[in-house]
């Protein structure tokens, strides 16, 4: 229990040069914490509300001043008192004063703030390591990291049409060893585009942004990165897509940038002929968040073959998981604390992922801080996977550089990638 001391809210920048909402938080024990609020770019339609002053004459329209207001009047007044708050009757407060159904009033991005503050300076009055805070049961893993080493869709102008190539270092004895791997490989498959004369310019999230517009070129390269790196595709590294294909599915077909439209049965087709040509063992977004169709197909064909998230179609939203669970569309879900606005909000999304056997991927944004949260969040969850993107550009390698610290402190031997990849890999 804490009783705050005062909120300050500022707007500052995130990785992409867009403002956002950082939040310095003082508890009465004098304990003080920081939160700093990500932003999506291929955001999911029904996420939580990011406010934004929406003034064309400063910031393009992106500024957050009034919400910054809203924080250190509306919001300080009300939370800086006697009452004696955990996260939950926190998290519940500004819920209520907020009143909306998508967090449109205050703005999911000022709630997020205050909530991520009050994490970490709680954490600091128990004098813990904010990882051991979100953990209910001491169970704790270092995740297997998901590297978007080749960006396209919305995170970078070239015309790949899938948005994220990952690799994901699964075959190794411990986090700081998967971690060199995926390193090994990102600067092979840098001399290698270079070799083509294609760009090593990076995309939002750190990864190469070439001008290959085959989605079969992207993943050959990468492959031959692996392998030129000394690993083992399918053995050692494997292969992850976020698809983003909510981005490109109009008027109800999947239309590549090369011309060709899929109906649903088609793309699903097109995945799965991937899926078996190359050593793929995560898919996101597959099919769009407006095609719960198309996802029943996908999870009725792919769902036993490797894991299939679901990004947009759930936005981290507790009542629209659990429908999706109920029509059984796909059997893991992305973490995005921002989509939904509280921590404790994802912390429930994330204990019915656990209570219905769903894999839970803590998740960064494309317009990322500073801030690394998540990696605590990714290793007291025991998610088993972080998606943090590539190995450049400090607001992605921090969230690596925080884990390497977590590792350090509690052995190797967390690394766990087993128990989240283990049923498709016999
Ligand atoms: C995604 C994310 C993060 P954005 O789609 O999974 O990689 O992108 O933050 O732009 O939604
Ligand atoms: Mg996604």
């Amino acid at each position: 229990m804490s009783i705050i001391k005062s909120v300050k809210a500022r707007q500052i920048l995130d990785s992409r040069g867009n403002p956002t909402i950082e939040v310095d938080m003082e508890l009465a024990c004098g304990s003080e914490g920081r939160g700093i609020v990500p932003s999506g770019a291929s955001t999911g339609a029904l996420e939580a509300l990011e406010l934004r002053d929406g003034d064309n004459s400063i910031y393009l329209g992106k500024s957050v001043i009034n919400t910054v207001n809203l924080i250190n009047k509306e919001v300080s007044s009300k939370i800086s008192s006697s009452e004696d708050f955990t996260q939950e009757s926190l998290d519940k407060l500004l819920i209520d004063l907020d009143g909306t159904d998508n967090k449109k009033r205050l703005g999911a991005n000022a709630i997020l703030g205050v909530s991520l503050a009050f994490s970490h300076a709680n954490a600091k009055s128990l004098d813990k390591p904010l990882y051991k805070t979100f953990s209910h049961d001491n169970n704790f893993s270092l995740p297997v990291p998901m590297m978007n080493i080749i960006n396209g869709g919305a995170h970078a102008n070239n015309s790949l049409d899938f948005q994220e190539f990952m690799i994901l270092p699964i075959g190794f004895d411990s986090f700081s060893e998967s971690l060199r791997a995926g390193v090994e490989i990102f600067h092979g498959l840098k001399s290698k585009l270079n070799k083509l004369s294609l760009s090593t310019a990076v995309g939002d999230e750190g990864g190469f942004a070439p001008n290959i517009s085959s989605n079969k070129e992207a993943l050959e390269v990468i492959l031959d990165s692996i392998s030129h790196a000394g690993y083992e595709p399918g053995a050692e590294v494997f292969l992850g897509l976020d698809v983003a294909s909510s981005e490109f599915y109009k008027n109800g077909k999947y239309e590549l940038s090369n011309g060709i439209s899929y109906t649903n049965t088609e793309f699903c087709d097109y995945l799965e002929e991937l899926t078996r040509s190359y050593p793929i063992i995560s898919v996101e977004d597959g099919m769009s968040e407006d095609d719960w169709e198309g996802w029943s197909l996908l999870t009725s064909t792919l769902s036993s073959k490797l894991q299939l998230v679901g990004d947009d179609v759930f936005v981290t939203n507790p009542k629209i998981f659990e429908k999706g669970i109920k029509e059984e569309i796909a059997n893991a879900i992305l973490i995005k604390f921002n989509q939904i606005g509280t921590i404790t909000e994802t912390l429930d999304t994330i204990a019915m992922a656990k209570k219905n056997n769903y894999n839970y991927i803590i998740s960064h944004r494309s317009g990322e801080t500073e801030d690394v949260t998540i990696a605590d969040l990714a290793v007291g969850t025991a998610s088993g996977q972080i998606k943090t993107g590539s190995l450049s550009r400090s607001d992605r390698t921090s969230k690596y550089n925080q884990l390497l610290r977590i590792e350090e402190e509690l052995g190797t031997s967390f690394f766990n990638k087993d128990d989240v990849f283990g049923r498709w890999m016999k």
